[in-house]
């Protein structure tokens, strides 16, 4: 939406092409119950003062049906919705090594659109293509079943029901707690327990965030100064430089505190050094331990032993996680022990019992970074696909494009820091750099501008370089180790979000020396 916006206010024509039916990208698919956003506003939010200056939130965290509400009201207020095609799903996207023009074509309900472009911006969202895992009789099931982003869009009835759910990610999470407390019975499938941490939720008056926004201005400029873009960032020492009560005091502060703070606002050297990471974990396991009451459930959820270095695998919120999942009409499968074999047409078989069930729900997660790219045809220069140039691992250039695809610019793609970030600024961070490099273009009359491949080869190992070791160590959606088959490698840009800019900004600066133009 904001390099819509950018691009009109520039004076482009140009065309969003969009699968959903509105706006909103990831909070229109994600319907499923207690989707809600873990950025606290007003973080979560375009800094444009026309966009802020009336709108008001409801609660720290929004939940699904406020984000909606949100992004329409931006497309209103931005006037963004003439310029849209809503309900179409981009099949191909070619380049004419010629006319030096992009031939889109999309699938609609009313047929196939086509059209050609200098440039196309794929901003697909970094979670945007769901993972369905291969389990046997998967189709058989005549209950409802479904993955967490497939959602129905009418709702669907949990109450009374026998629900089961596969996956204890974000999605596991947060729909575990709203189903727990309402469904006859819950049938956690778990896999790898989450090392969930309090999101302190609250609600917002609107005489508070009144008297708030005098101070967003500084609040969305701090974005670009922390690591993540939140509010907070790392504490510069060292664990070990405190002393177990210094410690102690520190992390309890960031735990009363709530949202990511104990994450990313914690102690510096959380990936880096081993000793650091167990102590980080063994406050979270003594803090969790205290509220999970039964002693079979705890060995489940907090082990002993972390089942990998805290933060390896995305940390969630949590606000009632612990409760919920020790009620009594709550189980908790460790699938490591006992397997599921197959689903049937009345629930799931597991080595040891059979779990009949109304509804099972698939937060399995999603092919993130490159899924939703490798769904569509895209062919650059001598008709290479995206497929063949990231066979053997990703590459891109900045995070924001790709050598051999000319005029090809994306966002929270590949490479860019879009798993530790504030999404809405890391939108106006990248779309502003893509819209800034195409004004430039077009005042200079160039029709064809590519990343140079040695800047993409070079900047694909500095991102791997970033990554922190403690990181590898987990089979983590960051690495696509997610996806069976899956070429693993770093998919993020680990290097903090000031440093993400400082390069964008520099390569602008320059004149754009990695790229060649004709
Ligand atoms: O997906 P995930 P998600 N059998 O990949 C399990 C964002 N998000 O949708 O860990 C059994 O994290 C898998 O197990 P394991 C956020 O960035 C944000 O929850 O691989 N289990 C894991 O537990 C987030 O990180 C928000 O061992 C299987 C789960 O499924 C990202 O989206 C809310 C399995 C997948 O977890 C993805 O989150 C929601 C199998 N065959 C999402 N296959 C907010 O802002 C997979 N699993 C709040």
């Amino acid at each position: 939406m904001w390099s819509l916006f950018r691009l009109v206010e520039s004076g482009f024509r140009c065309k969003l092409i969009e699968a959903g039916s509105d706006f909103g990208g990831t909070w229109y698919w994600n319907r499923y119950p207690g989707a809600r956003v873990d950025t606290d506003v007003p973080s979560y939010e375009f800094e444009l003062e026309e966009l802020w200056k009336d709108w008001n939130w409801p609660e720290v965290f929004p939940g699904g049906e406020d984000l909606r509400a949100y992004f329409k009201s931006v497309g209103q207020k931005l006037d963004l919705r003439r310029h849209c095609l809503f309900d179409h799903a981009v099949r191909s996207a070619h380049w004419g090594e010629i006319s030096h023009l992009w031939n889109v074509t999309a699938d609609g309900a009313a047929g196939v659109y086509e059209a050609s472009s200098r440039h196309v911006i794929f901003a697909l969202g970094t979670s945007a293509q769901p993972y369905i895992p291969n389990i046997k009789g998967l189709d058989r099931f005549s209950g409802h079943c479904m993955h967490t982003a497939r959602w129905p869009r009418d709702g669907l009835e949990t109450r009374g029901k026998r629900v089961g759910i596969i996956g204890t990610g974000a999605s596991g999470v947060q729909v575990i707690q709203e189903v727990g407390p309402v469904a006859e019975k819950l049938t956690v499938f778990q896999r790898t327990p989450n090392l969930a941490i309090p999101m302190r939720q609250r609600a917002l008056q609107v005489q508070e965030q009144t008297s708030a926004k005098s101070s967003y201005p500084d609040i969305f400029n701090n974005r670009h100064g922390t690591f993540t873009g939140f509010s907070y960032d790392f504490n510069p020492r060292k664990t070990e430089e405190d002393t177990p009560e210094q410690r102690e005091a520190f992390w309890e502060g960031l735990w009363s505190l709530g949202g990511f703070r104990f994450f990313v606002g914690g102690y510096h050297d959380l990936f880096f050094s081993k000793e650091a990471n167990d102590l980080a974990y063994a406050f979270w396991r003594k803090k969790v331990s205290e509220r999970i009451r039964d002693p079979k459930k705890r060995d489940l959820l907090a082990p002993a032993i972390s089942p990998h270095p805290f933060g390896a695998k995305r940390v969630s919120l949590e606000q009632n996680y612990w409760e919920v999942v020790c009620q009594d009409n709550v189980d908790i499968v460790d699938v490591n022990n006992d397997p599921i074999v197959e689903v049937t047409a009345t629930g799931v078989r597991t080595a040891k019992r059979t779990y009949d069930l109304d509804i099972l729900v698939l937060a399995t997660g999603f092919d993130a970074y490159t899924g939703s790219y490798l769904q569509i045809d895209i062919r650059g220069e001598e008709g290479r696909t995206i497929q063949e140039h990231w066979r053997e691992g990703v590459r891109s250039y900045l995070g924001t494009t790709v050598n051999k695809f000319p005029n090809l610019w994306f966002m929270y793609g590949p490479h860019s820091p879009g798993a530790f970030s504030v999404m809405p600024a890391l939108a106006e961070v990248q779309g502003g750099w893509i819209v800034d490099a195409m004004k430039q273009l077009r005042a200079e009359n160039v029709t064809k501008f590519v990343a140079r491949t040695n800047a993409a080869e070079a900047y694909s190992q500095h991102v791997r370089e970033l990554a922190p070791p403690l990181l590898l160590q987990a089979k983590s959606w960051y690495l696509g180790a997610n996806i069976p088959g899956k070429v693993q490698g770093i998919h993020d840009y680990f290097g903090g979000v000031p440093a993400y800019i400082q390069e964008l900004k520099e390569e602008a600066e320059k004149g754009y020396p990695n790229f060649q133009r004709a």
